[in-house]
């Protein structure tokens, strides 16, 4: 019996792409050079009934379009921003990604930024290798993040997440989003307000043009000098010009990131500052959490052949 296609955009683990070869006959868009995929589309596309792809990658328009025949697209990550998941609701197309799976491992490296900042665990470690402690002796002090307000800008799963975990470091946790929840905690309606009240910003709302920097100077200025931004949402998120200004005029007292306007491009001026600590968009990677994701990505393509639904479709997508 021949298999249905799949296209696969972006890298998979061994695990994922040995349950994509057992139910799929599977073409890899990066196995074709770039100047020859979209021949190779045209030559290929309409055989095409699904693909998996990651939050990185989403699915390109112009593979969207090469695709007359595609009936799911399943994707390795929660955020899907880079998939135009209302034109493919428009067009029948159900869209899956990778929820709550990855709440805990998200919400850790956000308070490992966090830490990671007030601590200063970077200079201190480095201060350690570099011989400091014997040259110099001690550590000059750093902050405590105990009583401090913490603004979660995006309080949905993740942030949810986030909120508890900060409140067990003895922080106060306040919320931005564009509704109020049905928790405790403090709501604000206007992000700039929020930063005017807060010690550290934590961001973990979905990226796209609905949040693209909503983080800007003016917010960045109501954080202040003392204050910190942790971003672990979308690179998009952040003015990162703005950001990079606030940081060298002294404006902004620190940032943690895991997520750049540009990534994996990181702006020179970001890497030379003591007070940012950045890493390279490793929110949900630990062996696990990326272990379940891929099994949740697996299992939303095998549902489909079963029966034509997903067990997770993003919100544009329910109801198909
Ligand atoms: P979620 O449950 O959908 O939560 C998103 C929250 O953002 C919601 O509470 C939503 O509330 C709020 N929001 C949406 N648009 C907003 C806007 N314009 N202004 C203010 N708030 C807004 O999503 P999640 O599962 O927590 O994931 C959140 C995001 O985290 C993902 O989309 C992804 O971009 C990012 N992420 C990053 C990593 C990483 O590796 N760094 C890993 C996983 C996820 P309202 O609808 O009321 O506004
Ligand atoms: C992944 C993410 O790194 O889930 C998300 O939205 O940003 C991360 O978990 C990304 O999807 C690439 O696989």
């Amino acid at each position: 019996m021949t298999k249905p296609h799949l296209l696969q955009i972006g890298n998979v683990t061994e695990r994922m792409r040995a349950r994509f070869e057992a139910e799929f006959e599977v073409t890899r868009l990066f196995d074709t050079p770039e100047a020859e995929r979209a021949a190779m589309l045209a030559a290929r596309g309409s055989d095409i009934v699904a693909v998996a792809t990651d939050g990185h990658w989403g699915v390109p328009p112009y593979v969207m379009m090469a695709l007359p025949n595609l009936k799911v697209v399943s994707s390795y990550g929660v955020g899907y921003d880079a998939i135009d998941a209302t034109g493919a609701a428009a067009r029948g197309i159900l869209v899956s990604h990778t929820p709550d799976v990855l709440n805990d491992e998200v919400a850790d490296t956000a308070i490992l930024l966090w830490l990671a900042v007030y601590r200063r665990l970077v200079p201190a470690d480095r201060w350690v290798r570099k011989g400091g402690w014997e040259e110099k002796g001690a550590f000059p002090l750093t902050r405590s993040v105990k009583g401090t307000t913490v603004g979660v800008v995006g309080l949905g799963r993740i942030g949810q997440t986030i909120a508890d975990r900060v409140q067990a470091f003895g922080a106060k946790v306040t919320y931005h989003s564009r509704t109020p929840k049905p928790v405790d905690y403090p709501y604000f309606d206007n992000l700039e307000a929020m930063a005017a009240e807060c010690d550290a910003l934590v961001c973990i709302t979905p990226g796209g043009p609905g949040t693209r920097h909503i983080v800007n100077a003016a917010v960045l200025a109501a954080l202040g000098a003392e204050g910190v931004l942790i971003n672990v949402s979308r690179g998009s998120v952040v003015d990162e010009l703005a950001l990079v200004a606030a940081l060298e005029g002294g404006a902004l007292g620190g940032a943690g990131l895991d997520v750049f306007e540009a990534e994996p491009k990181v702006p020179d001026a970001l890497k030379r500052m003591e007070n940012v600590v950045l890493t390279p968009h490793v929110g949900s990677a630990t062996v696990e959490t990326r272990q379940a994701m891929g099994d949740l990505t697996c299992d939303n393509l095998s549902q489909f052949l079963k029966d034509g639904t997903v067990l997770t479709p993003v919100p544009e997508c329910r109801g198909l």
